[in-house]
């Protein structure tokens, strides 16, 4: 199969499941977990911050970063796009009693500091909630895989800290950004006061996300991250995947997003497909298929697994590809011409 509908499905490399065999384990719950230790650091380093925290998932990561920020009855303001809000299962307000607030996501992901400037609560009437933090994602998934520039985050980050309000972003796919734009994860991230970047979509970890702050904020997080039962003791096993991710799997998801690339140019050439290819940048690309199309989105999804490649669906006549690590340039060839013979007649 080629399996095109996340990169959440890559398998670890060689080398990673060599260096988890080997890591040196401790209990990570009393901080003793050399490997944990090491990749925490290395993830700091790489991303600017004073400290890291090891998490099991993205969703853990943006919920733990949530909970730390902000107490129950606050209120975070948030892209109506973004994954926190549409795709984690209500669970910053199921769990941590924080009320969402949306606001438009641009074509680009981001968010407008004038929308946010508006988004924000008088702080001193008591009918409303306070408001506590913004938070953004990049890339975008939802829209485009698009990464967002330093200029964009920043000039948000200035009108939530000019009002004493926090900065968490979702940079699950931080690196896609990092390698799309030519910009430092850490220069990305530079404003925001969290950060979580996951190891198991594009870097191909098998588990695990990266929480990373000041060295109080992650201290706190600790805390957060125990009472969701995200103490992980003898996580270096993971660690030491991640590790590798860091060192061996950033450069070359420039690969993948050439994939990309090419497989929405290829596909834009079938009339039974909807798509501008020059809408996408990273790994991530979205088409429809056309009125012209004769089949039904169920129908076009079944003839496409018959002929091996995989592709998610997020609603309507709307389908997503994702290129990743599992991924070759011979693959977007098969896939290409699968995708434009499922679509037609
Ligand atoms: N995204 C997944 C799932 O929604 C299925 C995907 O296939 O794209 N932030 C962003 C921007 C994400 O895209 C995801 C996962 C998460 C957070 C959550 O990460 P996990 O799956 O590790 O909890």
């Amino acid at each position: 199969m080629i399996d095109l509908r996340s990169d959440t499905v890559t398998l670890p490399s060689p080398a990673m499941r060599k260096a988890m065999y080997e890591a040196e384990l401790g209990d990570d719950v009393f901080g003793e977990d050399p490997t944990v230790n090491r990749l925490q650091e290395m993830a700091a380093a790489r991303l600017g911050k004073e400290a890291a925290l090891l998490v099991v998932s993205g969703t853990m990561g943006n919920l733990v970063s949530c909970l730390t920020h902000c107490q129950r009855g606050d209120e975070m303001i948030v892209g109506e796009f973004n994954h926190v809000y549409l795709f984690e299962a209500g669970s910053v307000s199921a769990l941590g009693g924080i009320h969402t607030r949306s606001v438009p996501n641009q074509p680009d992901g981001s968010l407008l500091p004038e929308d946010v400037r508006q988004a924000l609560r008088l702080p001193w009437n008591e009918h409303y909630p306070r408001s506590r933090l913004v938070c953004l994602e990049n890339t975008h998934n939802r829209c485009n895989g698009a990464p967002i520039g330093p200029e964009k985050i920043d000039a948000v980050a200035q009108v939530a800290h000019s009002h004493g309000i926090s900065v968490h972003l979702d940079g699950a796919r931080i690196f896609n950004a990092e390698v799309a734009l030519g910009v430092p994860a850490a220069r990305l991230a530079r404003e925001c006061d969290s950060v979580q970047f996951c190891l198991s979509k594009g870097l191909a970890a098998p588990v695990g996300s990266v929480i990373c702050g000041s060295r109080a904020f992650i201290q706190e997080a600790r805390r957060w991250r125990k009472m969701v039962g995200g103490g992980m003791r003898q996580a270096g096993i993971i660690a030491a995947a991640g590790i590798v991710a860091l060192r061996e799997m950033i450069d070359r998801l420039a690969e993948d997003h050439e994939n990309a690339r090419r497989l929405a140019y290829g596909i834009a050439e079938c009339p039974y497909i909807k798509i501008d290819p020059a809408a996408f940048q990273t790994n991530i690309i979205y088409f429809d298929l056309s009125e012209r199309c004769p089949h039904t989105a169920e129908e076009f999804s079944r003839r496409l697994q018959e002929q091996g490649v995989l592709v998610s669906r997020p609603g309507g006549r709307r389908f997503r590809a994702v290129t990743h690590y599992g991924i070759t340039s011979a693959d977007i060839d098969v896939a290409i011409k699968a995708i434009a013979g499922a679509a037609s007649p």
